[in-house]
């Protein structure tokens, strides 16, 4: 069995990177960079990019991450991450049909309540260089984000874990999206156990792990 992981620590391969480490799961990593990210479109560049025929034929959308695992190929991030805990990932994936489903909703909260809004954040505040930087889109992208943030802060309240009282893929799922909301403070300030749990989730070795590499990679 070999697990392969295209994707740049630099992108949402992060969500798959830390996983695996949280399973100890053994993967082949292949740094698949942004096309966009480098002169002319990566022309000449010496490796794959997202725009590389290589590349394009694993995934026609041109985008990062894929898994490739024994000829299965995914590209979907976040679907990638409940395939791997479900098959590798014991108590990280779900014990029965129930959190199976909680599992899959907050996935699909994330990417689909949660991260048009989180990314602006992150692109709007700090991810773009500051003369490209829209201010108004990181303000309406935190007005949209006051209804999510106090439903996941509800959600987090009781056990300060989202499915199962325990830490699993959800949590990584949601804490990667949510991550990317982090340069507005004000956002945490009014969701307490928001805060507490992506902390927590933060401070996990796995997470460690995966960012000293990501931070290790050039920007
Ligand atoms: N929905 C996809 C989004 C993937 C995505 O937007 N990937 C970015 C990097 S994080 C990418 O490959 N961008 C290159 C491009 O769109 O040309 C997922 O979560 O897997």
């Amino acid at each position: 069995m070999t697990v392969t992981i295209y994707g740049v620590y630099r992108s949402r391969a992060s969500r798959n990177i830390w996983l695996c480490h949280e399973m100890g799961l053994p993967f082949v990593h292949v740094p698949v960079i942004q096309a966009y990210r480098l002169p002319d479109n990566g022309a000449g560049h010496d490796g794959m990019t997202t725009q590389s025929p290589d590349f394009l034929a694993l995934n026609p959308a041109g985008q990062i991450p894929v898994l490739d695992e024994d000829g299965l190929v995914l590209t979907e991030s976040l679907a990638i991450n409940l395939h791997l805990a479900k098959k590798h990932g014991g108590a990280l994936g779900p014990k029965d049909g129930t959190e199976d489903a909680l599992m899959t909703m907050w996935s699909f909260w994330a990417a689909t309540s949660a991260e048009p809004h989180t990314i602006e954040i992150l692109y709007n505040r700090v991810g773009k260089p500051p003369a490209e930087r829209d201010a108004a889109k990181a303000d309406a992208a935190i007005a949209a984000l006051q209804r999510p943030f106090a439903a996941l802060d509800k959600a987090l309240a009781k056990t300060g874990f989202l499915v199962g009282g325990r830490f699993t893929v959800a949590d990584i799922n949601v804490a990667e999206v949510m991550r990317y909301a982090r340069p507005a403070p004000e956002l945490f300030a009014t969701a307490p156990h928001v805060d507490a749990w992506l902390t927590a989730c933060h401070a996990r070795p796995a997470f460690k792990a995966m960012m000293a590499a990501r931070d290790a990679e050039p920007a």
